[in-house]
């Protein structure tokens, strides 16, 4: 791997996250970057929100999808703006490609912008791309040692969602060793257990949304 190229490469996305941040900023809109590995539930989540926000237009979503559009027609049947932004051939979402995703939407009638992170988690996660908040997305099928495991995943996130919380009898997730280890090395993190299947903690995760993007949705 040839580490200077990668350390330029980030540098410049640094400038294009910045560039990001400033248009966003200007605009008055609160950008979500949603992480997790494959299949924890950020398409779910994402149509959870617009569901339970239903009649506010002002939620527009950019989702990084590598062979397929198919999160893409699950967010338009919810009646959303949507953009696909193309995670290939990179390795990851960058901030350029963001900053071009943007030209799609009319900021001035967006409060909120949420960013579905595809690609491979090691590459994406500490990638800025220019977000105002990270949320990191986790299920209960994927283990409970994920805090330990995935450190990238959690530094300076947001907001933790469990979810598939559904699940929890069926599957040898440890949930007191989960929150024990979440709370010891991420100690001001906060947390909402979900299942998007029962609809459990979707009122607390469209709270969170309403708050941070500061307007009455
Ligand atoms: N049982 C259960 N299944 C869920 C829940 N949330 C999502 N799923 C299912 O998990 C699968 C993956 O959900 P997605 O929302 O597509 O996950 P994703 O993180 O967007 O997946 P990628 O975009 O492929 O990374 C789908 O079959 C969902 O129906 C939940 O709370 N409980
Ligand atoms: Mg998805």
């Amino acid at each position: 791997m040839d580490t200077r190229a990668d350390d330029v490469r980030m540098e410049v996305n640094d400038d294009w996250a910045q560039r990001v941040r400033r248009r966003l900023s200007a605009a008055h809109v609160a950008c979500v970057n949603l992480l997790s590995g494959p299949g924890s539930g950020k398409t779910t989540l994402i149509e959870a929100a617009l569901r339970s926000l239903q009649g506010i237009p002002r939620i527009a979503v950019i989702e990084g999808e590598r062979h397929t559009a198919l999160d893409v027609a699950r967010i338009v049947t919810c009646g959303a703006r949507v953009i696909r932004v193309d995670a290939e051939p990179e390795r990851h979402l960058e901030a350029k490609q963001v900053d071009h995703a943007l030209e799609h939407f009319d900021l001035s009638s967006v409060d909120l912008l949420m960013v579905e992170n595809a690609g491979n988690l090691a590459y994406s996660a500490p990638v800025d791309l220019g977000e105002s908040y990270r949320v990191t997305v986790l299920s209960v099928s994927q283990g409970h040692e994920q805090t330990e495991k995935y450190p990238e995943l959690f530094r300076n996130t947001d907001l933790v969602i469990l979810n598939k919380i559904d699940l929890l009898p069926h599957v040898d997730f440890d949930l007191v060793h989960f929150n024990e280890t979440l709370n010891r090395l991420y100690p001001n993190v906060p947390t909402i257990q979900v299942s998007c299947r029962a609809g459990t903690g979707i009122r607390e995760w469209c709270g969170w949304l309403r708050t941070i993007s500061g307007t009455a949705i």
